[in-house]
C-alpha cells in the first residue's frame, strides 16, 4: 500500500522552479568539500513528528487523520508507520531517520511486555532498512511522555522511576546498536524542576550524572560505537531544565568527569529558548570539540515557546552552516528535522513540502556560508584580534605576563589601538553571500 500516492520521487529542478514538490537549491549529487551535498548534510526525518504528529495542541484535539490510523491493531499501526517511513524517505531522497523507543511501538502492561512488542517492530524495521538502504542517525528513549515520569526520569524523587528509566535506556541503546545507529541522544525530557520548594537539586544533579555514567558504561560494555549526545534545552516541559544550554551542560559534564563520553546535539529552537542564537550554541560546542549533531528547526520569537517549525530562515541556516564548515562537517552526526508541520497544514503532502523547504534552506545556507568564507569574512575577524599576534599581545597569549608586567607596559602609554567592529559592513557581506549563493 502506498501512503503518499500523489507524490513521486522529489527531483532537483533548480532555482527557477516553483514546483512545491521539487528541490530548488538542494541538488543531492552536487559536489561540496570533497563529497556531495547529500553526504555533507546527512538529512534525517524525525519519526515522532512526521508519523505520530496529529496536529494536536494545548487548545485542540487531533487535526490530522492519517491512513495508518485505520489499522486494526496497535501493532498493525506500528508496522504501517514503518512502511510509511520507508516510502516517505525514498521519495524525499533522505537516507536517515531518528526515533524514540515509544514512537515506533505501543507499550504493554509491564516493561517486559513492552520490550517484546518493541522487538517485533525493530525486526520489521531492520528488514525494511536493509532492503531500502535507509539508515538510523540516532535512537533515543522517551523518558517524559508517560505519567510515571512526572518528576523526571534520572532526576525523579522515586528510585523505582530511576530504575525504570535505566532499564528503558538500556533497551533503547541495544536497539539503536541493532539498527546500526550513528548516535544515541539524551534529551532531558523532564530532567529539571518546576519549583525549588520541593526539589533536592544536588541529589537530582548527582543522580543525573550517575545515570549518564551507567549509560556510557553500558554502551561500552555492549560495544556500541555511535556518539552519545546530550541535547540541551533550557525549559519546557519543566520551568528549569538542567541541560539548559551547551555551556551549562559542558560545566555539568566536566564536574562529573563525563566530558569525554558525550558530545552535543544542538537544536535551533532550543538555542533561541535559551536566549542564544543557533550559531552561538554551535560555536560553543565546536570550540570545545563537542559538536556532534543538529536538530534542524526554527522557533517563532513572537510566540516564544518550542514551536518546532520547519527551518526556512536563511540567516539562521547560513550562520549555522558557517560553523559546520569550520567544524569540518557534521559527520557522524547529521541534520535531523525535529520539526512539525503546523496544525493548519491539513494536507498529508504538506509533510513533503515542509521537508523540501527545510532541505533547500539548509543547502542554500551551506552554499551561502561558503560564499561568506570566500568573501574574506574570516580575515576581518583575524585582523580585529591581530594585536595578540605580536608584542605584548603575543606575550599575553603565550602566558608570559603578570599584572605587574601589564601595568608597566600600559602605565605611560598615551594612545590605545582600537579597531572598528564594523558590524554593518559584515552584515552586508552576509546579505551578499546569501544573494550570490541563491543566484548561482
Ligand atoms: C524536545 C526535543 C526532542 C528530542 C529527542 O524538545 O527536541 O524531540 O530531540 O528526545
Ligand atoms: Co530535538
Amino acid at each position: 500500500m502506498a501512503f503518499f500516492p500523489g507524490v513521486d520521487k522529489i527531483e532537483f529542478e533548480g532555482k527557477n522552479s516553483t514546483n512545491p514538490f521539487a528541490f530548488k537549491f538542494y541538488n543531492p549529487n552536487e559536489p561540496f568539500e570533497k563529497t556531495t551535498l547529500r553526504d555533507y548534510l546527512r538529512f534525517s526525518v524525525a519519526f515522532w513528528h512526521t508519523f505520530n504528529g496529529n496536529g494536536q495542541d494545548m487548545f485542540g484535539s487531533p487535526a490530522f487523520i492519517r491512513p495508518w490510523d485505520n489499522a486494526k491493531t496497535s501493532l498493525d499501526k506500528a508496522l504501517m508507520k514503518v512502511d510509511a517511513l520507508v516510502e516517505f524517505c525514498e521519495k524525499l531522497g533522505v537516507n536517515y531517520f531518528c526515533f524514540h523507543d515509544r514512537d515506533i511501538a505501543p507499550e504493554g502492561k509491564t516493561l517486559r511486555e513492552t520490550n517484546a512488542i518493541l522487538d517485533k517492530v525493530v525486526d520489521y524495521l531492520k528488514a525494511r532498512m536493509k532492503e531500502s538502504g535507509l539508515k538510523l542517525l540516532w535512537g533515543t528513549a522517551n523518558l517524559f511522555g508517560h505519567p510515571r515520569y512526572a518528576h523526571g526520569a534520572a532526576t525523579s524523587c522515586s528510585a523505582d522511576v530511576f530504575a525504570y528509566a535505566a532499564a528503558q535506556v538500556k533497551k533503547a541503546i541495544e536497539i539503536t546498536k541493532e539498527l546500526n545507529g550513528d548516535g544515541y541522544v539524551f534529551w532531558g525530557g523532564r530532567e529539571g524542576y518546576t519549583t525549588l520548594l520541593n526539589t533536592d537539586m544536588q541529589l537530582e544533579l548527582d543522580n543525573l550524572a550517575r545515570f549518564l555514567r551507567m549509560a556510557a558504561d553500558y554502551a561500552d560494555e555492549i560495544g556500541f560505537k555511535g556518539q552519545l549526545l546530550i541535547e540541551p534545552k533550557p525549559m519546557e516541559p519543566t520551568k528549569h531544565q538542567y541541560d539548559y544550554d551547551v555551556a551549562t551542560a559542558t560545566a555539568f559534564l566536566r564536574k562529573y568527569g563525563l566530558e569525554k563520553h558525550f558530545k552535543f546535539n544542538v537544536e535551533v529552537n532550543h538555542a533561541t529558548l535559551a536566549g542564544h542564537t543557533f550559531n552561538h550554541e554551535l560555536r560553543y560546542a565546536r570550540i570545545n570539540d563537542m559538536l556532534g549533531s543538529i536538530d534542524a528547526n526554527q522557533g517563532d520569537l513572537f510566540l516564544g515557546w518550542d514551536t518546532d517549525q520547519f527551518p526556512t530562515n536563511l540567516y539562521i541556516t547560513t550562520l549555522g552552516m558557517y560553523e559546520i564548515i569550520k567544524n569540518g562537517g557534521i559527520k557522524p552526526g547529521g541534520l535531523n528535522f525535529d520539526a512539525k508541520i503546523r496544525r493548519e497544514s491539513l494536507d498529508i503532502n504538506d509533510l513533503f513540502i515542509a521537508h523540501i523547504a527545510g532541505m533547500d534552506s539548509f543547502a542554500l545556507g551551506l552554499k551561502a556560508a561558503k560564499e561568506l568564507i570566500n568573501s574574506g569574512f574570516d580575515k576581518f575577524v583575524e585582523e580585529k584580534y591581530s594585536s595578540f599576534n605580536q608584542g605584548i599581545g603575543k606575550k599575553i597569549v603565550e602566558g608570559n605576563t603578570s599584572f605587574n608586567d601589564l601595568e608597566r607596559y600600559i602605565l605611560d602609554k598615551e594612545s590605545i589601538l582600537l579597531p572598528s567592529g564594523s558590524q554593518e559592513y559584515l552584515e552586508t557581506l552576509l546579505n551578499r553571500a546569501i544573494l550570490l549563493a541563491g543566484a548561482k
